[in-house]
């Protein structure tokens, strides 16, 4: 009987539709003209600020992303709509993220070799939930014939680091003998499409992850996790007051403040620094340095800050191979950027290789886990 805990298979499913980054500023544009010709003198006047136009170059050289998934694609492009256009569900039909969750959550099961019998709770785990309750890990559950237990946790971008700490801290403590985390990032309904500086950033995706004790891991690709990292810090900078008091708050509960907003240049400044300084503490708790990690799954909400975190802690440029980046094709989504890097780059690592997932974003937040192949 070992002690250690390991994650034994991930997931990743990617929503059927695309947008590319010319698809995306062709419509905001349109959308943009338009508002601007409507508004004319008003803006001549000075009481309103015209629309500015947005471009695909700029989107690809400030943040890396060239495309990225929706959900559903209708609406976005419509200039009269600017949002995706997704038909409820009644009450007695899967709800869209739990469909979400279940797809990543099938494919992270395969890799790990288990049925639901091996699992004994679920966490979902992302940036937003379509509802307050049920939870939508437990309806995931009660799809998956899962026994056991189930909740919803809401870290914004360390939603998955954060959940993942979670499970650890339950197979250590053996309450749980397999953890299912999963991270259905429905994006899309919360993006200001309207917004040139912030359209583009967003993409939705499902992640999951198999959690579990390597007594009980069977296979090809386990890695042990050593440790796990996480602070909080406040800030306004990454913000959406979307919630259920808006009704008794009498205003609009669509309003752009209630969306994603940020100011990007504030958090550039600020993340890169507190996350080059956790990650240097995680390893210096194992007397490692950042030459023995193999590969870093960091977050991906922009190139330029993966560069810079990346530059800091090597002391040079990293390659791909080390420090892999899914923004072009994905864009940011939210807490499951650095679990897509880690499902598409990990099979190549040896025995004995060191790797780190780590997120950084809203609240502000940072997770990380430090994992070697088992
Ligand atoms: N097209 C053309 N020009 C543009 C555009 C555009 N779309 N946007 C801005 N510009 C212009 C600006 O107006 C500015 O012009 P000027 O110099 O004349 O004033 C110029 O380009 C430069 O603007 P910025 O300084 O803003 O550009 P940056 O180089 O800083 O790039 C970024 C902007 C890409 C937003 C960058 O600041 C950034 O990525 N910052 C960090 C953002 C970040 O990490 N945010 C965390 C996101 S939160 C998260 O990950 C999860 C949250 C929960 C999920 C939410 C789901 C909806």
């Amino acid at each position: 009987m070992t002690n250690s805990v390991v994650i034994s298979g991930s997931g990743l499913w990617n929503p059927p539709h695309s947008i590319s980054n010319e698809e995306l500023v062709d419509a905001y544009n349109a959308y943009a003209i338009k508002f601007n010709e409507q508004n004319a003198d008003e803006i001549e006047a000075g009481s309103l600020v015209a629309k500015p136009l947005s471009s695909a170059e700029f989107i690809q050289k400030a943040s890396g992303i060239r495309s990225r998934y929706c959900y559903v694609k209708d609406g976005i492009l419509d200039i009269n709509r600017m949002r995706p256009m997704i038909a409820e569900r009644s009450d007695d039909e899967l709800s869209d993220q739990a469909e979400m969750a279940i797809n990543a959550a099938k494919l992270a099961l395969k890799a790990a070799n288990k049925t639901a019998d091996d699992i004994d709770v679920v966490i979902v785990s992302c940036a937003y939930t379509q509802r307050s309750y049920p939870a939508l890990a437990i309806e995931v559950q009660g799809a998956l014939g899962i026994k056991g237990f189930g909740f919803d946790m809401l870290v914004a971008c360390s939603a998955a680091t954060f959940a993942l700490h979670r499970a650890y801290e339950m197979i250590t403590a053996g309450t749980a003998k397999g953890v299912l985390v999963i991270n259905p990032e429905l994006t899309s309904p919360q993006v200001n499409y309207c917004d040139r500086d912030s359209h583009f950033i967003f993409g939705d995706v499902a992640t999951a992850m198999v959690v579990e004790n390597a007594d009980t891991a069977t296979s090809d690709h386990v890695f042990e996790i050593i440790s796990t990292k996480a602070v909080t810090q406040f800030s306004n900078n990454i913000r959406s007051n979307f919630g259920y008091v808006s009704r008794a708050n009498d205003v609009d509960p669509y309003g752009a403040d209630k969306l994603f907003h940020q100011e990007g240049r504030k958090v550039f400044k600020e993340v890169c620094p507190m996350a080059v300084e956790h990650i240097s503490e995680h390893l210096t708790r194992h007397t490692l340095t950042t030459a023995d990690v193999k590969r870093w799954w960091l977050h991906q909400a922009n190139i330029n800050m993966n560069n810079l975190i990346s530059k800091k802690l090597l002391g040079r440029e990293p390659t791909r191979e080390e420090a892999p980046i899914v923004l072009d094709q994905y864009a940011n989504t939210a807490s499951a950027g650095s679990i897509i890097a880690f499902s598409m780059h990990h099979k190549d690592l040896q025995a004995g290789d060191y790797g780190l997932l780590c997120s950084f974003g809203a609240g502000y937040s940072i997770g990380s886990l430090l994992v070697r192949k088992k």
